[in-house]
Protein backbone atom coordinates (compact mmCIF):
# COMPACT_ATOMS: atom_id res chain seq x y z
CA UNK A 1 0.00 0.00 0.00
CA UNK A 2 1.52 3.37 -0.85
CA UNK A 3 0.85 5.32 2.51
CA UNK A 4 1.54 9.10 0.82
CA UNK A 5 4.39 10.83 -0.52
CA UNK A 6 6.75 12.59 1.55
CA UNK A 7 8.59 15.70 0.25
CA UNK A 8 11.91 16.40 1.35
CA UNK A 9 15.71 16.94 0.63
CA UNK A 10 17.24 13.55 0.47
CA UNK A 11 19.25 11.46 2.77
CA UNK A 12 16.91 13.25 5.81
CA UNK A 13 16.90 10.68 9.07
CA UNK A 14 13.44 12.37 9.83
CA UNK A 15 12.20 10.85 6.54
CA UNK A 16 13.82 7.71 7.31
CA UNK A 17 12.49 7.45 10.70
CA UNK A 18 8.81 7.78 8.82
CA UNK A 19 9.92 4.84 6.60
CA UNK A 20 11.39 2.79 9.44
CA UNK A 21 8.05 2.80 11.45
CA UNK A 22 6.22 2.35 7.78
CA UNK A 23 7.90 -0.78 6.98
CA UNK A 24 8.46 -2.49 11.04
CA UNK A 25 5.23 -2.02 11.13
CA UNK A 26 4.03 -3.79 7.52
CA UNK A 27 1.76 -0.54 6.70
CA UNK A 28 3.20 -0.11 3.12
CA UNK A 29 5.58 2.19 1.89
CA UNK A 30 5.88 6.12 1.50
CA UNK A 31 6.95 7.52 -2.05
CA UNK A 32 9.48 9.99 -1.35
CA UNK A 33 9.89 13.08 -3.58
CA UNK A 34 13.03 15.11 -3.78
CA UNK A 35 12.61 18.65 -2.37
CA UNK A 36 14.95 21.71 -2.66
CA UNK A 37 14.14 24.31 0.23
CA UNK A 38 15.68 27.18 -1.35
CA UNK A 39 13.39 26.00 -4.48
CA UNK A 40 10.64 24.32 -3.99
CA UNK A 41 9.11 26.58 -0.96
CA UNK A 42 6.76 27.81 -3.51
CA UNK A 43 3.15 29.49 -2.81
CA UNK A 44 1.08 26.66 -3.47
CA UNK A 45 3.63 24.55 -1.01
CA UNK A 46 2.97 27.39 1.56
CA UNK A 47 -0.33 26.85 1.04
CA UNK A 48 -0.45 23.14 1.98
CA UNK A 49 2.18 23.02 4.05
CA UNK A 50 2.11 26.78 6.01
CA UNK A 51 4.83 26.11 8.10
CA UNK A 52 7.40 25.82 4.90
CA UNK A 53 10.15 22.88 6.75
CA UNK A 54 10.16 20.01 5.55
CA UNK A 55 9.84 16.80 5.69
CA UNK A 56 6.46 17.10 4.83
CA UNK A 57 3.25 14.09 4.16
CA UNK A 58 0.89 14.25 1.46
CA UNK A 59 -1.82 11.91 1.19
CA UNK A 60 -5.22 10.71 0.14
CA UNK A 61 -6.70 11.45 3.39
CA UNK A 62 -4.03 14.20 5.40
CA UNK A 63 -1.41 16.17 4.60
CA UNK A 64 0.63 16.08 8.02
CA UNK A 65 4.26 17.85 8.54
CA UNK A 66 6.44 16.74 11.50
CA UNK A 67 8.42 13.85 10.98
CA UNK A 68 7.71 12.36 14.19
CA UNK A 69 3.61 12.53 13.16
CA UNK A 70 4.63 10.98 9.66
CA UNK A 71 6.02 8.32 10.85
CA UNK A 72 3.39 8.19 13.65
CA UNK A 73 0.99 7.72 11.36
CA UNK A 74 2.65 4.80 9.11
CA UNK A 75 2.74 3.28 12.63
CA UNK A 76 -1.25 3.28 13.51
CA UNK A 77 -2.10 1.94 10.40
CA UNK A 78 -1.32 -1.02 12.27
CA UNK A 79 -4.32 -1.74 14.87
CA UNK A 80 -2.61 -2.58 18.16
CA UNK A 81 1.02 -2.12 16.95
CA UNK A 82 3.43 -3.49 19.36
CA UNK A 83 6.03 -0.63 18.42
CA UNK A 84 3.88 2.09 19.57
CA UNK A 85 3.60 0.20 23.18
CA UNK A 86 1.31 -2.37 24.80
CA UNK A 87 0.48 -0.76 28.12
CA UNK A 88 -0.68 3.00 29.04
CA UNK A 89 3.03 2.91 30.70
CA UNK A 90 4.52 1.77 27.62
CA UNK A 91 2.57 4.36 25.59
CA UNK A 92 3.47 6.91 27.49
CA UNK A 93 7.37 6.25 27.68
CA UNK A 94 7.47 6.41 23.70
CA UNK A 95 5.74 10.02 23.86
CA UNK A 96 8.35 10.76 26.37
CA UNK A 97 11.11 9.71 24.01
CA UNK A 98 9.71 11.04 20.40
CA UNK A 99 9.68 14.53 23.05
CA UNK A 100 13.57 13.90 24.01
CA UNK A 101 14.92 13.03 20.60
CA UNK A 102 13.32 16.27 18.74
CA UNK A 103 13.68 18.91 22.00
CA UNK A 104 16.46 17.68 23.82
CA UNK A 105 18.50 16.13 21.09
CA UNK A 106 17.50 16.82 17.25
CA UNK A 107 17.43 21.06 18.57
CA UNK A 108 20.39 21.57 20.57
CA UNK A 109 22.48 19.23 17.79
CA UNK A 110 21.25 21.59 15.21
CA UNK A 111 22.02 24.80 16.64
CA UNK A 112 25.59 22.95 17.60
CA UNK A 113 26.40 21.38 13.88
CA UNK A 114 24.28 23.19 11.49
CA UNK A 115 26.53 26.62 11.89
CA UNK A 116 29.21 24.36 11.08
CA UNK A 117 28.29 23.02 8.11
CA UNK A 118 27.00 26.61 7.04
CA UNK A 119 23.32 26.24 7.46
CA UNK A 120 23.15 28.82 10.13
CA UNK A 121 24.82 31.92 10.84
CA UNK A 122 27.70 30.77 13.28
CA UNK A 123 27.87 32.50 16.51
CA UNK A 124 30.03 31.03 19.45
CA UNK A 125 27.79 31.26 22.76
CA UNK A 126 24.88 29.70 20.24
CA UNK A 127 27.11 26.74 19.59
CA UNK A 128 28.44 26.31 23.03
CA UNK A 129 24.95 26.28 24.33
CA UNK A 130 24.01 23.71 21.80
CA UNK A 131 26.87 21.47 22.39
CA UNK A 132 26.62 21.47 26.89
CA UNK A 133 22.58 21.16 26.27
CA UNK A 134 23.29 18.26 23.46
CA UNK A 135 25.89 16.18 25.81
CA UNK A 136 23.68 16.97 29.02
CA UNK A 137 21.06 14.92 27.25
CA UNK A 138 23.41 12.49 26.03
CA UNK A 139 24.41 12.33 29.52
CA UNK A 140 20.68 11.42 30.83
CA UNK A 141 20.72 8.83 27.88
CA UNK A 142 23.64 7.33 28.89
CA UNK A 143 22.75 6.63 32.79
CA UNK A 144 19.20 5.38 31.44
CA UNK A 145 20.67 2.58 28.74
CA UNK A 146 23.35 1.38 31.39
CA UNK A 147 20.49 -1.39 32.07
CA UNK A 148 18.27 -1.40 28.84
CA UNK A 149 19.24 -2.94 24.96
CA UNK A 150 16.00 -0.98 23.89
CA UNK A 151 14.57 1.96 25.25
CA UNK A 152 11.17 1.14 26.30
CA UNK A 153 10.08 -2.88 26.89
CA UNK A 154 12.47 -5.69 25.21
CA UNK A 155 12.06 -5.04 21.44
CA UNK A 156 12.77 -2.09 19.19
CA UNK A 157 9.38 0.78 19.27
CA UNK A 158 8.75 3.74 17.89
CA UNK A 159 11.15 5.21 20.85
CA UNK A 160 14.10 3.53 19.52
CA UNK A 161 13.65 4.86 15.72
CA UNK A 162 12.90 8.28 17.03
CA UNK A 163 16.23 8.38 19.33
CA UNK A 164 18.08 6.64 16.99
CA UNK A 165 17.27 8.60 13.82
CA UNK A 166 17.91 12.36 16.00
CA UNK A 167 21.19 10.85 16.94
CA UNK A 168 22.53 10.22 13.17
CA UNK A 169 23.46 13.68 12.53
CA UNK A 170 25.85 13.44 15.77
CA UNK A 171 27.70 10.12 15.49
CA UNK A 172 28.63 11.55 11.48
CA UNK A 173 30.01 14.69 12.17
CA UNK A 174 30.82 15.73 15.82
CA UNK A 175 30.43 13.06 18.21
CA UNK A 176 34.09 11.87 17.36
CA UNK A 177 36.02 8.91 18.92
CA UNK A 178 36.83 10.96 23.02
CA UNK A 179 33.20 11.79 22.63
CA UNK A 180 31.72 8.27 22.32
CA UNK A 181 34.17 7.00 24.84
CA UNK A 182 32.84 9.73 27.28
CA UNK A 183 29.07 8.30 26.39
CA UNK A 184 29.38 4.94 25.95
CA UNK A 185 26.57 3.57 26.61
CA UNK A 186 24.61 5.65 23.57
CA UNK A 187 27.14 4.69 21.54
CA UNK A 188 26.78 1.06 21.76
CA UNK A 189 22.85 1.76 21.71
CA UNK A 190 23.35 3.56 18.76
CA UNK A 191 25.14 1.12 16.50
CA UNK A 192 23.30 -1.91 17.20
CA UNK A 193 19.99 -0.13 16.44
CA UNK A 194 21.51 1.67 13.07
CA UNK A 195 22.91 -1.69 12.24
CA UNK A 196 19.35 -3.29 12.01
CA UNK A 197 18.92 -4.16 8.72
CA UNK A 198 15.82 -2.31 8.50
CA UNK A 199 17.42 1.07 9.80
CA UNK A 200 20.32 0.66 7.22
CA UNK A 201 17.84 0.33 4.45
CA UNK A 202 16.67 3.38 5.44
CA UNK A 203 19.91 5.25 6.83
CA UNK A 204 22.73 3.85 4.51
CA UNK A 205 25.84 2.68 6.78
CA UNK A 206 26.41 5.66 9.31
CA UNK A 207 30.31 6.30 9.42
CA UNK A 208 31.13 7.29 12.42
CA UNK A 209 32.92 10.75 12.74
CA UNK A 210 36.76 10.68 12.96
CA UNK A 211 37.53 14.30 13.05
CA UNK A 212 34.80 16.38 14.27
CA UNK A 213 33.81 19.44 12.53
CA UNK A 214 34.80 22.98 13.51
CA UNK A 215 34.60 25.83 12.63
CA UNK A 216 36.40 28.19 10.38
CA UNK A 217 36.08 31.46 10.52
CA UNK A 218 35.89 33.53 6.87
CA UNK A 219 39.56 34.74 6.11
CA UNK A 220 39.70 38.27 6.28
CA UNK A 221 40.28 40.10 2.98
CA UNK A 222 43.71 41.66 2.98
CA UNK A 223 44.02 45.31 1.76
CA UNK A 224 45.62 45.28 -1.54
CA UNK A 225 49.30 46.33 -1.29
CA UNK A 226 49.38 49.39 -2.32
CA UNK A 227 47.01 50.96 0.28
CA UNK A 228 48.25 48.97 2.62
CA UNK A 229 51.62 50.75 2.26
CA UNK A 230 50.40 54.41 1.95
CA UNK A 231 50.88 56.13 5.37
CA UNK A 232 47.69 57.06 7.60
CA UNK A 233 46.59 60.35 6.25
CA UNK A 234 43.48 62.56 7.30
CA UNK A 235 40.13 61.12 5.70
CA UNK A 236 39.28 64.08 2.98
CA UNK A 237 36.01 64.47 2.25
CA UNK A 238 36.28 63.09 -1.50
CA UNK A 239 37.11 59.88 -0.25
CA UNK A 240 33.77 59.23 1.51
CA UNK A 241 32.26 57.57 -1.43
CA UNK A 242 34.82 54.84 -1.39
CA UNK A 243 34.08 53.32 2.02
CA UNK A 244 31.50 51.25 3.19
CA UNK A 245 28.24 52.30 3.49
CA UNK A 246 28.05 53.96 7.41
CA UNK A 247 25.05 51.37 9.55
CA UNK A 248 22.19 53.52 10.65
CA UNK A 249 23.20 54.99 13.53
CA UNK A 250 22.21 52.55 16.96
CA UNK A 251 20.31 49.85 15.34
CA UNK A 252 17.67 48.64 17.57
CA UNK A 253 18.50 45.72 20.15
CA UNK A 254 16.78 42.14 19.19
CA UNK A 255 16.43 42.09 22.78
CA UNK A 256 14.18 45.22 22.87
CA UNK A 257 11.51 42.83 20.24
CA UNK A 258 11.05 39.91 23.30
CA UNK A 259 8.00 40.08 25.18
CA UNK A 260 7.79 41.89 28.23
CA UNK A 261 9.04 40.74 30.99
CA UNK A 262 7.52 41.32 34.67
CA UNK A 263 11.69 41.35 35.98
CA UNK A 264 12.28 44.63 35.89
CA UNK A 265 16.37 44.78 35.75
CA UNK A 266 16.19 48.30 37.00
CA UNK A 267 14.13 47.13 39.47
CA UNK A 268 16.56 44.64 40.65
CA UNK A 269 19.60 46.74 39.94
CA UNK A 270 18.09 49.06 42.49
CA UNK A 271 17.08 46.28 44.87
CA UNK A 272 20.89 44.71 44.94
CA UNK A 273 22.14 48.30 45.42
CA UNK A 274 20.51 49.80 48.64
CA UNK A 275 20.19 46.63 50.03
CA UNK A 276 21.81 43.89 52.07
CA UNK A 277 22.31 41.28 49.51
CA UNK A 278 20.91 38.33 51.99
CA UNK A 279 17.45 40.76 51.51
CA UNK A 280 17.79 41.44 47.94
CA UNK A 281 18.39 38.41 46.83
CA UNK A 282 15.01 36.92 48.24
CA UNK A 283 13.59 39.69 46.30
CA UNK A 284 15.72 38.27 43.43
CA UNK A 285 14.37 34.83 43.70
CA UNK A 286 10.18 36.34 44.04
CA UNK A 287 11.07 38.52 40.89
CA UNK A 288 12.78 36.30 38.56
CA UNK A 289 11.08 35.46 35.17
CA UNK A 290 13.21 32.44 33.74
CA UNK A 291 11.33 32.77 30.39
CA UNK A 292 12.49 36.32 29.64
CA UNK A 293 16.01 35.99 31.46
CA UNK A 294 18.41 33.94 31.89
CA UNK A 295 21.69 32.92 34.51
CA UNK A 296 24.70 32.03 33.21
CA UNK A 297 28.00 30.77 35.58
CA UNK A 298 31.19 32.60 33.96
CA UNK A 299 34.57 31.76 34.10
CA UNK A 300 37.87 33.23 33.05
CA UNK A 301 39.48 31.03 30.59
CA UNK A 302 42.79 31.73 31.53
CA UNK A 303 42.91 31.85 35.21
CA UNK A 304 46.14 29.84 35.22
CA UNK A 305 47.66 33.03 33.74
CA UNK A 306 46.51 35.38 36.42
CA UNK A 307 49.31 37.23 38.67
CA UNK A 308 48.45 39.87 40.92
CA UNK A 309 44.87 39.90 42.02
CA UNK A 310 44.72 43.67 41.65
CA UNK A 311 45.53 42.71 37.69
CA UNK A 312 42.65 40.35 38.11
CA UNK A 313 40.50 42.55 39.35
CA UNK A 314 41.39 45.33 36.38
CA UNK A 315 40.28 42.91 33.53
CA UNK A 316 37.11 42.38 35.12
CA UNK A 317 36.94 46.27 34.90
CA UNK A 318 38.29 45.89 31.09
CA UNK A 319 35.45 43.07 30.06
CA UNK A 320 32.94 45.28 31.70
CA UNK A 321 33.97 48.76 29.98
CA UNK A 322 33.51 46.58 26.49
CA UNK A 323 30.01 45.70 27.41
CA UNK A 324 28.51 49.36 27.30
CA UNK A 325 25.89 48.83 25.38
CA UNK A 326 24.70 45.84 27.39
CA UNK A 327 23.96 48.03 30.66
CA UNK A 328 20.40 47.65 29.34
CA UNK A 329 20.06 44.02 29.13
CA UNK A 330 22.57 42.56 31.77
CA UNK A 331 23.64 42.45 35.47
CA UNK A 332 26.76 40.58 37.18
CA UNK A 333 29.04 40.14 39.72
CA UNK A 334 32.20 38.94 39.23
CA UNK A 335 34.69 38.22 42.04
CA UNK A 336 38.95 37.55 42.24
CA UNK A 337 39.57 34.58 44.63
CA UNK A 338 42.56 33.64 46.07
CA UNK A 339 45.71 35.50 46.36
CA UNK A 340 48.70 36.90 44.29
CA UNK A 341 49.80 34.35 41.98
CA UNK A 342 46.79 31.85 42.96
CA UNK A 343 43.66 33.54 41.53
CA UNK A 344 40.71 33.32 39.70
CA UNK A 345 37.92 35.42 37.91
CA UNK A 346 34.37 33.86 38.37
CA UNK A 347 30.94 35.12 38.70
CA UNK A 348 27.38 34.97 37.29
CA UNK A 349 25.82 37.20 34.57
CA UNK A 350 21.92 38.00 34.29
CA UNK A 351 21.01 38.19 31.14
CA UNK A 352 17.75 39.34 28.93
CA UNK A 353 16.58 36.18 26.77
CA UNK A 354 17.86 33.23 26.53
CA UNK A 355 20.70 33.28 24.54
CA UNK A 356 23.94 35.24 24.98
CA UNK A 357 22.90 38.77 23.10
CA UNK A 358 25.22 40.57 20.35
CA UNK A 359 25.85 43.39 23.37
CA UNK A 360 27.89 40.56 24.81
CA UNK A 361 29.57 38.86 22.65
CA UNK A 362 30.44 41.33 20.37
CA UNK A 363 32.81 42.73 23.11
CA UNK A 364 36.62 42.07 22.74
CA UNK A 365 37.00 39.82 25.66
CA UNK A 366 34.26 37.99 25.44
CA UNK A 367 36.33 35.08 23.78
CA UNK A 368 38.72 34.95 26.87
CA UNK A 369 35.00 33.75 29.43
CA UNK A 370 33.24 30.45 29.49
CA UNK A 371 29.53 31.53 29.70
CA UNK A 372 27.58 28.25 30.67
CA UNK A 373 23.91 28.66 30.88
CA UNK A 374 21.89 27.90 34.15
CA UNK A 375 18.95 25.81 33.34
CA UNK A 376 15.89 26.97 35.81
CA UNK A 377 15.75 23.02 37.12
CA UNK A 378 19.52 23.89 38.48
CA UNK A 379 18.44 27.09 40.32
CA UNK A 380 17.60 25.57 43.48
CA UNK A 381 20.79 23.56 43.85
CA UNK A 382 23.00 26.44 43.01
CA UNK A 383 20.71 29.26 44.94
CA UNK A 384 23.39 29.00 47.39
CA UNK A 385 26.20 29.93 44.97
CA UNK A 386 24.48 32.66 43.32
CA UNK A 387 23.75 34.14 46.56
CA UNK A 388 27.70 33.66 47.69
CA UNK A 389 28.08 35.60 44.39
CA UNK A 390 26.16 38.10 44.01
CA UNK A 391 27.26 39.00 48.14
CA UNK A 392 30.96 38.35 47.51
CA UNK A 393 30.53 35.91 50.10
CA UNK A 394 33.61 33.48 49.80
CA UNK A 395 36.54 33.34 52.54
CA UNK A 396 38.85 33.61 49.57
CA UNK A 397 37.41 36.37 48.05
CA UNK A 398 39.93 39.33 47.57
CA UNK A 399 37.85 41.78 45.31
CA UNK A 400 35.21 42.15 42.66
CA UNK A 401 33.59 44.38 40.49
CA UNK A 402 29.67 44.31 39.78
CA UNK A 403 27.84 45.29 36.22
CA UNK A 404 24.96 47.32 36.90
N1 LIG B 1 10.37 19.14 13.86
C1 LIG B 1 10.37 19.17 12.41
C2 LIG B 1 11.61 19.87 11.92
C3 LIG B 1 11.55 20.17 10.45
C4 LIG B 1 12.71 21.03 10.03
O1 LIG B 1 13.30 21.80 10.81
N2 LIG B 1 13.04 20.96 8.74
C5 LIG B 1 14.11 21.74 8.20
C6 LIG B 1 15.01 20.85 7.39
S1 LIG B 1 15.67 19.57 8.41
C7 LIG B 1 13.51 22.78 7.25
O2 LIG B 1 12.66 22.49 6.46
N3 LIG B 1 14.00 24.00 7.35
C8 LIG B 1 13.60 25.06 6.47
C9 LIG B 1 13.29 26.31 7.23
O3 LIG B 1 13.54 26.38 8.44
O4 LIG B 1 12.81 27.25 6.56
C10 LIG B 1 10.28 17.73 11.88
O5 LIG B 1 10.73 16.81 12.56
O6 LIG B 1 9.76 17.53 10.79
Amino acid sequence: MALGTIRSYLNNPRVAKAQIAAELSGAGEFNVEAFEIAKDVTPEFLAKHPLGKVPVLEAPEVNLFESSAIAYYAAAQKENNPILGSSAVEKAEILQWILFAENEINAPLGAWVYPLLGYMQYMKPNVDAGTEKTKRALGALNKILESKTYLVGEDITFADIAVVTSLVLGFKTVFDKAFRAEFKNVTRYFTTVASKAVFKKYLGEVELCETPLKYTPPKKEKKPAAQQQQPKKEKKEEEAPLEEPKPEKKAKSKLDLLPPSPFILDAWKREYSNNDTKDAIKWFWEHFDPEGFSIWRVDYKYNDELTQTFMSNNLIGGFYARLERAHKYAFASMIVRGKNNDNTISGYFVIRGQEIPFEIYDAADFESYNFQKIEPSQYEEKKEEIFKYFAWDFEDCVDGKVFK
